[in-house]
């Protein structure tokens, strides 16, 4: 498939995903969320990927939907043509690690896609919001569900209904963003943690992804229940036997991801 909407490629062991409608500071509409589904399919089956990092340019991450297409659209349009969700999700259902570079504005459907990834790492200029509001609409892709779970209900609030934008610093101390690096860093952070990750067993990063994202949608009782499968699951890897083995023996382990 030839892309129009993102740049895609490989670097190592990460598949980097850049977000690439400039004109528009990024703005997300079928194109492009279909194109992403499509490449993040390509690199979950592909065996030498260990995680994604997915990016925009050092202006904005994503400036949100594209309000251009929205403008005249009824609600049978939105509503019969499922507007930009039929792919939306494939950044969470990817099994794979997702880490979002974010630089410049992650405005509304943009904040919300950085969201749905698993780590996001924030340039200094990076500026997060739900501006929604001021369109006259709600935010309408996770930003009243993931921005609590994440932020917490004050913070969540206050940028939905008010459409202030929360800056990199206030983003990482309510525990949005997991690091902060200078701009021109951000893109070169997420790799080098995919790297990180790339030393590890990718069957045991796939069980940690799976397992935290069940903390949000189960109870506490069900997802220690459903931490310890995962556990017991890992003694039948080869991987455990090399990690435990590399251990006692003072070496570094080799994992084969197996
Ligand atoms: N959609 C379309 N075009 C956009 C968007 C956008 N979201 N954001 C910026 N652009 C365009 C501008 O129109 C402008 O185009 P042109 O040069 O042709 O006039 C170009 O990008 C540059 O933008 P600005 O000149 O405005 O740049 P500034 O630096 O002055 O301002 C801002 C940057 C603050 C980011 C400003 O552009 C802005 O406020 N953008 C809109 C932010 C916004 O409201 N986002 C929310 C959109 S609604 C949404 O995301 C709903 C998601 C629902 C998901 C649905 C899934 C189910």
């Amino acid at each position: 498939m030839a892309y129009s909407a993102i740049v895609v490629e490989k670097r190592g062991p990460a598949g980097l995903v850049r977000l690439n409608r400039p004109e528009a500071l990024n703005a997300l509409n079928d194109t492009l969320v279909d194109e992403l589904g499509h490449a993040l399919a390509g690199f979950e089956a592909d065996d030498a990927i260990v995680a994604i990092v997915l990016t925009g340019s050092e202006k904005a991450f994503a400036a949100g939907a594209d309000i251009a297409a929205m403008a005249t659209m009824s609600w049978m349009d939105a509503y019969r043509g499922d507007y930009i969700t039929r792919n939306w999700e494939r950044v969470k259902t990817c099994r794979k690690p997702v880490i979002a570079a974010v630089s410049g504005f992650a405005l509304g459907g943009g904040c919300e896609l950085a969201m749905m990834c698993d780590i996001i790492v924030a340039g200094e200029s990076a500026k997060f919001g739900q501006p929604e509001v001021r369109l006259g609409i709600p935010p309408g892709a996770g930003g009243t569900q993931r921005l609590p779970r994440a932020a917490g209900k004050a913070k969540a609030m206050d940028l939905c209904l008010t459409a202030r934008f929360m800056d990199a610093a206030e983003a990482e101390r309510v525990g949005l963003v997991s690091r902060i690096v200078a701009d021109e860093r951000v893109v070169d952070e997420a790799l080098a943690i995919v790297d990180t990750m790339a030393g590890y067993s990718l069957p045991v990063l796939m069980m940690i992804k799976e397992s935290v994202n069940r903390a949000f949608e189960t109870t506490l009782t069900e997802g220690l229940l459903f931490e310890r499968r995962s556990f017991h699951a890992a003694f039948g890897l080869e991987d455990q036997k090399e990690g435990m083995n590399a251990f006692l023996e003072k070496r570094k382990a080799d994992f084969r991801h197996r």
